[in-house]
């Protein structure tokens, strides 16, 4: 993708014009006691460089990974633990894609259980995606599935079963101390089935398919401008 003189690309400025819209989005529900719950990945960084400068009209954030809660500290913004936080109105995260359904694969950072326990919690979550993350179906981009250490082998036998071909990420442990296994070519046409039955494995502990709790709503970074889609 072309490079603009600053060297950000057209993704990078659709990335920092979702982050912007999820901002003009929450702004007017900030109160000095909101809890804000915070993803990972560059578009969420980019939404945490955007809020910082509101950081005196709430109270704090929650985040999905302790990258993102090193970046809301160094704003000055309160990083707050889940357990002593009680509701949490936005939830703000990328996608790495999305369908129609606003149903998700996340996780390609690796962060995708913390992702789905905060995503939980909040009241509305805002998808913030430029438009290579829209696809008519889920699948394209390999599905994690975050598993128990010792149960690697056997899920990954499991998922072979189901038809997928697992590729344990070499190297890769999460912020839970657990493993992933990657399932590449995977179409997923009916993503809450799916979700299901892969948490139904023994040793799983999350997968990516974010579809009972899919996004609220979703803003879509187009070359013509951002799309809002509920
Ligand atoms: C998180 O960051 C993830 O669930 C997803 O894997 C990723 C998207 O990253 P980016 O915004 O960098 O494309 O939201």
């Amino acid at each position: 993708m072309p490079a603009s003189p600053s060297g950000a690309t057209r993704q990078d400025e659709l990335k920092r014009a979702v982050a912007q819209a999820a901002l003009d989005e929450i702004a007017p529900h900030l109160e000095r006691d909101t809890v804000i719950g915070i993803g990972t990945g560059s578009t969420a960084s980019l939404f945490i460089d955007a809020l910082a400068p509101l950081r005196d009209r709430f109270l704090g954030a929650v985040a999905s990974s302790e990258v993102s809660a090193k970046q809301l500290r160094d704003h000055g913004i309160e990083v707050l633990e889940l357990n002593s936080v009680g509701r949490i109105p936005f939830y703000v995260d990328g996608a790495d894609e999305i369908d129609h359904e606003l149903a998700m694969i996340k996780g390609g950072g690796a962060a995708l259980t913390r992702e789905k326990i905060v995503a939980a919690c909040a009241d509305h979550f805002i998808c913030i995606a430029d438009e290579s993350k829209w696809v008519p179906q889920l699948g394209q981009y390999p599905l994690p599935i975050e598993v128990i250490p010792m149960a690697r082998s056997y899920v990954a036998r499991e998922l072979v079963a189901l038809g997928a071909s697992p590729i344990y990420r070499e190297g890769v442990v999460t912020d839970n101390g657990n493993q992933i296994l990657d399932l590449y070519d995977f179409p997923i046409p009916q993503p809450k089935a799916m979700e299901s039955r892969i948490n139904g494995i023994v040793g799983v502990v999350c997968n990516g398919i974010f579809a009972h709790r899919g996004a609220d709503l979703l803003l879509l970074g187009r070359t013509n401008g951002v799309e809002r889609l509920e």
